[in-house]
């Protein structure tokens, strides 16, 4: 089964929550990151709360390892489920991330490589492999990978086994949901469903190519 997560990237808090409402029974999960956070503050989560889905927290976490704690644990406390941090910044600070999030029983993942063309800049040359073998190593619960390089996706998933890959790009991004749903666990859906005349419709429709 491949889950479809929600990217809220809605900058209204009711506009938000229409949406999450509207699309609650389509989804697996719900993604929310700086754009919404930063108007709304963490309390969000409490709106969303209701709903009954895990909420994943997109900050790409990358300081050193006693702010990414501090982070992290900011972020459970508010009542989220996981969280999204990078890698780059190295084992000792991914791992901070990894532990705080399993002391509240929560999971982290970790970003391999990004969805958009200006990705392969830095992530390409064997980069982003190395940020999936950390992922490993850190115990991280699985890896960002992106659904417009199906390719790169089918080499990491050999880096990363059976851990979980969360996927961004497909819609507005180019990403093709057929060619990504086999090889990744969910996939991260934002613009193509909130910027949708229905957004229920359109997640009702994405959910089910994703479970037929
Ligand atoms: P749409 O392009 O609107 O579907 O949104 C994709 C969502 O996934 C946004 O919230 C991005 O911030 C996020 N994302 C990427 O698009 N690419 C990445 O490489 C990583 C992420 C992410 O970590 O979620």
């Amino acid at each position: 089964m491949t889950e479809l997560i929600l990217a809220l990237d809605l900058l209204d808090r009711g506009q938000a929550c229409l949406v999450a409402e509207s699309c609650a029974q389509y989804i697996d999960a719900i993604k929310i990151g700086y754009p919404l956070v930063l108007r709304t503050g963490l309390s969000i989560t409490e709106d969303l709360a209701g709903l009954g889905l895990p909420l994943i927290a997109d900050f790409k976490v990358a300081d050193i390892p006693n702010t990414n704690r501090l982070i992290t644990e900011a972020v459970f406390s508010a009542g989220f489920d996981a969280i999204i941090a990078h890698g780059f910044v190295g084992a000792d600070a991914a791992r901070a991330c990894v532990e705080a999030a399993h002391n509240h029983d929560g999971a982290a993942y970790i970003v391999a490589e990004m969805s958009h063309p200006g990705a392969v800049e830095f992530f390409h040359g064997g980069v982003a492999e190395r940020l999936a073998a950390l992922a490993v190593s850190c115990r991280a619960d699985g890896i960002i990978a992106p659904a417009t390089r199906p390719d790169r996706i089918d080499r990491l998933r050999d880096i990363v086994g059976e851990k979980t890959i969360y996927s961004p790009g497909v819609g507005v991004q180019g990403g093709d949901l057929d060619a990504v749903a086999r090889l990744v666990d969910g996939v991260i859906v934002g613009r193509s469903i909130y910027e949708a005349e229905d957004p229920a419709a359109e997640a009702r429709r994405l959910f089910s190519r994703l479970r037929r």
